[in-house]
């Protein structure tokens, strides 16, 4: 079947003009002023709208088991909310527990996600090491499609890694052609503060922000970059949350380095004052780490946006209802960590970000879908519209307006971080993959409609034939003597 999106103007990252699009099946075949129309083409208007290529958020964690609870969007709705937000593509977390196979974990993710109703892609966890680690690294990457390893310097004695496994699996990252991906908050310092908070009876959400303030983020995405540029691989940071994380970032990139940062939407426009709201549940549903934080760290985020030292906007959509989140009415340590934000992504941004002018409408492609397709290493197939793309398309109305509520959401849970939240600017029609998913506030996509998008490896930076045995094999450490 084909469609022609007629009369709008086509933004991609790098430039915008007034076109046409022909989408033929799957694809996109032509991009160009007044096309004509093929025979039997569905005819879509796009006067005074934007027509730029779907969003794609490389962090969400749908039906995700954490903290004693399974966050409550799944696959189906998850990608459902997605495409009512303008966003074609989802990039999930596929945790195997510490010590289980990857290979057993990527299976149990590919029936998770089966009900799709949007594309999705996954990175990888490397949550401990060995040799079966080590070598499962190889088939991850060069069978199943997966690009990515992500590794967690927080959650202690859950997710959390050492700096010798950190090493490890970077170097190994380097050898593959992958990209080490961390979750940077020093989870050995939080652990204490944790301790020392509760021990004085702060047991409410304010503590969670307490005990995880930025220094400890700022520490570990240092210690990362460094151990990321002495094992020779790139490195990619999520949810980059603050000004001490930002500015190791930016002296890593003004150095050379190949390192990446992330800021989340919620990051960029919410903060730290929601966790002092007298009512429980409103703080308690705020609760995810890194936390809000004070609002002037807004404006590094924002500034690193607009300098390009920071890449990609996500969602870490990880969605737990007030009741999960009650689990920690006596211990905030105990308040399953997340938030949702799938379908409000785009809209807030452009509302926050491109109607202040903060950010050109390109820098808002680039952001919410280009940046994470060139990183993530499927451009042009994703993230671009000109020919030969996957004609994954929406339609943006930049004078459409709404004030985000939970009533009318399409994600499972039963609040929304961004309640209240004017919107003007917003998708009208979302195309996935060249199917109307999504067309002025009807959800058309259907579950199982989504397919999953393979990564190919990157070049292998470095092909330092490390071995297992040279990256396992403790070497004795020497005691030196320190003479006093
Ligand atoms: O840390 C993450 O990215 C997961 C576990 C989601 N939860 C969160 O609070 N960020
Ligand atoms: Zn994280
Ligand atoms: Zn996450």
């Amino acid at each position: 079947m084909s469609v022609l999106i007629r009369g709008g103007t086509v933004v991609n990252h790098d430039h915008s003009r007034r076109a046409d699009v022909l989408i033929d099946g799957e694809t996109i075949t032509a991009v160009a002023p007044r096309l004509d129309v093929a025979r039997g083409a569905e005819i879509i208007d796009a006067g005074g709208c934007y027509v730029m290529p779907g969003g794609i958020d490389p962090h969400t964690h749908m039906e995700l088991m954490f903290m004693g609870n399974v966050s409550a969007d799944d696959f189906e709705w998850g990608t459902k909310a997605a495409l009512s937000g303008g966003t074609t593509m989802i990039v999930d977390f596929c945790i195997p527990a510490p010590g289980a196979s990857m290979l057993a974990a990527y299976q149990d993710w590919r029936r998770k996600a089966e009900k799709a109703a949007g594309d999705y892609g996954f990175h990888m966890a490397v949550t401990c090491w060995s040799k079966q680690i080590w070598e499962e690294m190889e088939t991850v990457t060069k069978t199943y499609g997966i690009n990515t390893f992500k590794h967690f310097m927080a959650y202690k004695g859950a997710l959390m890694v050492n700096d010798d496994e950190l090493y490890n699996s970077f170097s190994r990252c380097a050898q593959l052609g992958a990209m080490p991906l961390v979750h940077a908050e020093n989870g050995d310092v939080v652990f204490r503060l944790q301790e020392h908070l509760l021990s004085r009876g702060i047991t409410g959400p304010e503590g969670h922000a307490y005990s995880r303030p930025p220094e400890v983020e700022g520490e570990a995405t240092n210690r990362a970059i460094m151990i990321a540029d002495m094992a020779g691989s790139p490195l990619y940071v999520v949810h980059t949350s603050c000004r001490q994380s930002h500015e190791a970032i930016k002296r890593a990139r003004e150095a050379g380095k190949r390192v990446f940062g992330e800021p989340l939407i919620q990051h960029l426009v919410l903060d730290e004052s929601d966790y002092r709201n007298k009512d429980w549940d409103y703080a308690a549903r705020r609760v995810m780490s890194p936390p809000f934080r004070p609002k002037e760290h807004q404006d590094s985020l924002w500034a690193g946006l607009q300098s390009g030292s920071l890449q990609v906007v996500a969602t870490d959509h990880c969605a737990f209802t007030t009741e999960q989140k009650r689990m920690g009415a006596k211990d905030f340590t105990r308040i399953p960590n997340g938030t949702g934000g799938l379908e409000d992504r785009m809209p807030v941004l452009w509302s926050a970000g491109v109607n202040t002018g903060r950010l050109t409408k390109e820098e808002f492609v680039a952001a919410t879908s280009a940046n994470s397709a060139r990183i993530l290493n499927v451009y042009p197939r994703k993230g671009a519209i000109a020919v030969g793309c996957d004609a994954d398309v929406v339609i943006w109305d930049p004078k459409a307006t709404k004030t985000i509520s939970a009533k009318r959401q399409v994600s499972r849970i039963d609040y929304n971080v961004f309640e209240g939240f004017q919107c003007t600017g917003l998708p009208v029609l979302t195309l996935n993959r060249g199917r109307i998913a999504w067309k002025q506030g009807d959800l058309r996509a259907e579950k199982g409609d989504g397919k999953y998008i393979e990564r190919p490896p990157f070049p292998a930076v470095h092909v330092a034939n490390a071995t297992w045995k040279e990256l396992s094999s403790p070497r004795p450490v020497e005691r030196m003597e320190v003479t006093p």
